[in-house]
């Protein structure tokens, strides 16, 4: 063999184990994977990142893939559009698997898992410290316990917020100013006969549908969180007056679906676990912003919108109490009444 036969054959040495190598890497790169894990996990939520929920959703979209160094990479799909915008189909959508996980509202799957119904009782949750006995303690645990035999693997809370009323024809004080008017409820029975009881017209639509309504008038008024009432700027839609009635609040609950969860390692699972915590927890600050400092800044801002706000007294407060009175005991037993004693016990103690 000549010098140059022996150089061309190590250069085509050379030029192999290159490939050989480079073949290498790509090949390391598709396996980076590990088995059974999809390129994509697809994330759903009613609202996008304009509103706390949507926020929520990119914390722990972002948390996991840097935690899980992309092993696990979550696309978040708002506007409930993996079921046409049906928030009252996502619970379903979740457990066959046409959604991969969700951060969803207690009031949306409470067709399906009728204790969720629970946040939903009318003046049962008042304030801040008392959605958190519930959630953080015993009552919580039930929760999950249900979540996960509906066939669903529960992971963390989250905040909607509480569910103030606005609409486009007068101040609300007393259940008597409610006469008549069209509100649009969210889809569960249990606000049907809420709004019914005090005198409304409750119109049930999903949240797509919500705002073209209120603009073109065909109904009235709405009851939302203020943190969606600011980001959808509801007040040019025509909801010129907003009451602080707090008459309930919907939590949000973190959940993956039972296939995708088992398909994953169990350091994944507590990556994803420990992620949707955090998530949660930085999620509900960011719903109570305005809300928790001294003078409730938001309500400010919402009256510089052109918005009268109005707080009802103690006592009319209480009229509205009396008023779906009947809807609570009759939902009441629907739930459970042993979730609902524990619920009622747990919040008579909170100081
Ligand atoms: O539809 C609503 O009112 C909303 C966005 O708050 C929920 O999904 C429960």
């Amino acid at each position: 063999m000549t010098l140059i036969t022996h150089l061309r054959a190590f250069a085509l040495t050379l030029f192999g184990l290159g490939l050989a190598l480079s073949s290498g890497a790509v090949q390391a790169q598709q396996q980076s994977l590990p088995p059974g894990y999809k390129a994509e996990y697809k994330l759903s939520t009613v609202l996008g990142n304009a509103f706390p929920w949507g926020k929520g959703g990119d914390i722990w979209a972002d948390l996991v893939r840097e935690r899980t160094k992309g092993r696990i990479n979550i696309k978040m799909y708002p506007g409930t559009s993996l079921v046409g915008g049906d928030q009252t189909r996502e619970f379903t959508a979740i457990r066959q698997g046409v959604i991969d996980m969700a951060i969803g509202s207690s009031i949306n799957w409470s067709p399906q898992v009728k204790e969720l119904n629970l946040f939903s009782l009318p003046f049962l949750i008042k304030d801040f410290k008392s959605i958190d006995a519930i959630t953080g303690g015993d009552v919580g645990r039930d929760i999950f316990a249900i979540l996960d035999k509906a066939g669903v693997v529960p992971l963390a809370w989250g905040e909607n917020g509480f569910r103030e009323l606005s609409n486009s024809k007068r101040e609300i004080k007393t259940p008597a100013d409610l006469k008549g008017m069209k509100i649009r409820v969210v889809g569960s029975p249990l606000f049907i006969d809420m709004f019914t009881a005090l005198g409304a017209n409750p119109v049930q639509m999903s949240w797509a549908d919500t705002q073209p309504a209120l603009s073109s008038g065909a109904v009235d008024g709405q009851e939302n969180p203020l943190t969606i009432f600011t980001a959808a700027k509801l007040h040019t839609v025509a909801q010129k007056h907003l009451t602080m009635w707090g008459y309930m609040v919907d939590p949000l609950i973190f959940v993956v679906n039972k296939e995708v969860w088992n398909s994953w390692t169990a350091e994944d699972r507590e990556i994803v676990r420990k992620a949707a915590i955090d998530a949660g927890k930085q999620e509900i600050a960011i719903a109570r912003t305005g809300l928790v400092e001294p003078g409730k800044p938001l309500l400010k801002t919402i009256e510089g919108l052109g918005v009268t706000v109005s707080t009802p007294s103690a006592a009319d407060r209480e009229e509205f109490v009396k008023a779906t009175r009947a809807v609570y005991n009759k939902w009441k037993a629907q739930i459970g009444a042993p979730l609902v004693d524990k619920a009622e016990k747990t919040l008579a103690a909170v100081k």
